[in-house]
């Protein structure tokens, strides 16, 4: 299939989908196997060993590759393996520019794992050019973006920091999770390596951990393909096709949660029990030109913060929902809530992370695709 001349839904379906040549199976086979048998030495048919390759993850490489409009995609064990990665290219000395507000697990590699190799992070304010530039040397040699962030919801403007990057001849890579591919392409933006936890939109069925880096670039595609195998964390077959199978929704899976974010955004700005309500897609949000400009739509991931401050009070709202569950992770068919503070963020010490919004009692929603009447009459009953 010819990718460039299908639209999204389409691809998403079909793009890496061959069927199997030895039997017709319209699906990916699972390959589950470690090795490939070989004729003689190093004549093979292409697959030598399955950490280097294996032909459930090609299909779904291509398949994801497809969905960013990338040349190259590489699949990971977890969105930390694929975050590692990237990471990796860099020599210690280097340095890194990068958000103020990060998914926690992002933050505690930076500074409790790559910080002890001698790579310096610089966590900023990255809606501002002028303080991007202002940690910017002859030393850095990538820009982190996470848009929107992880919790609070805050848009980065991906050309603009492209525009800074390239002035530079830095590396910009983006951690494209919370839109999924189906919202934003930050490769169509400029942006050097895209990366996904396809633990959540993607694979959107809360039933498999893996990650993904896309490129355009051949040289990049090299370095991190150098890594990949090297350092081996690799995904197997049977979550390569579980992957692809939920990828074949996304586009009917993210409408309805972009549908019922909305509702859900609008029911939460008017209650009398919250303070506030993250959500790009409010005319309020201090960048909603910007997603209006770089997204497709606004997608399901909601923060608030209650007007009652005391941690006991939101802990009985978290646990006081029916259909929504308390869980970490985001992007399934399934309304989950978490409280940053104690879970996903727990690892970013409390003054980090509440200098970037993420109080006590902040309560982040991933809203699923339910009937969004049950959703609206549970957090109503939830709040009450
Ligand atoms: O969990 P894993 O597949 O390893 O992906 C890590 C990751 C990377 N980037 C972002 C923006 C993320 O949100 C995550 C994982 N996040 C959660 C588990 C969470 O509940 O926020």
């Amino acid at each position: 299939m010819n990718n460039k001349n299908y639209r999204f839904g389409t691809k998403a379906i079909h793009a890496g989908a061959e069927p199997d040549p030895t039997t017709g199976a319209i699906m990916t086979p699972i390959f589950q196997t470690s090795t490939y048998v070989q004729e003689y030495p190093g004549k093979h048919k292409g697959y030598a060993y399955a950490r280097g390759k294996n032909p459930t993850r090609d299909a779904l490489q291509k398949n994801i590759a497809a969905l960013e409009n990338g040349k190259h995609c590489l699949c990971f064990s977890s969105g930390m393996g694929a975050i590692d990665a990237v990471i990796k290219m860099l020599r210690p000395g280097d340095e890194v520019v990068t958000g103020d507000d990060l998914y926690g697990g992002s933050y505690r590699m930076f500074t409790k794992v790559f910080a002890n190799y001698g790579i310096t992070f610089h966590f900023v304010d990255m809606n501002k050019a002028e303080t991007i530039r202002k940690y910017i040397n002859s030393k850095t040699k990538l820009i982190w973006i996470e848009t929107p962030t992880n919790p609070t919801m805050q848009i980065i403007d991906i050309e603009s920091v492209v525009k800074i990057a390239h002035e530079h001849n830095i590396i910009t890579a983006v951690d494209n999770t919370f839109a999924s591919p189906y919202l934003q392409n930050p490769l169509a933006m400029g942006a050097d390596i895209v990366m996904h936890s396809v633990t959540k939109y993607l694979g959107g069925h809360s039933d498999v951990v893996m990650g993904a880096l896309i490129t355009n670039s051949d040289s990049l595609h090299e370095q991190l393909a150098f890594i990949h195998n090297s350092c081996g964390a690799t995904p197997g077959p049977m979550d390569s096709f579980l992957v692809m199978r939920g990828i074949k929704t996304l586009h009917l899976r993210m409408e309805r949660h972009c549908f019922n974010g909305k509702r859900v955004a609008e029911f939460l700005a008017t209650h009398p029990k919250i303070e506030k309500v993250y959500w790009p897609g409010f005319p309020s949000h201090p960048n909603h030109h910007i997603a209006k400009k770089q997204m497709r739509d606004f997608g399901g991931m909601i923060s608030i913060v209650l007007k009652d401050k005391s941690v006991e009070n939101t802990f009985k709202v978290a646990a006081s929902f029916k259909v929504f569950s308390l869980a970490e992770s985001l992007g399934g068919v399934e309304s989950l809530i978490n409280h940053p503070a104690t879970m996903t963020h727990a690892s970013i010490p409390k003054a980090e992370r509440e200098k970037a919004g993420v109080v006590d009692n902040l309560l982040r929603l991933s809203v699923g695709v339910e009937d969004i009447e049950d959703l609206l009459e549970d957090l109503q009953q939830a709040l009450a």
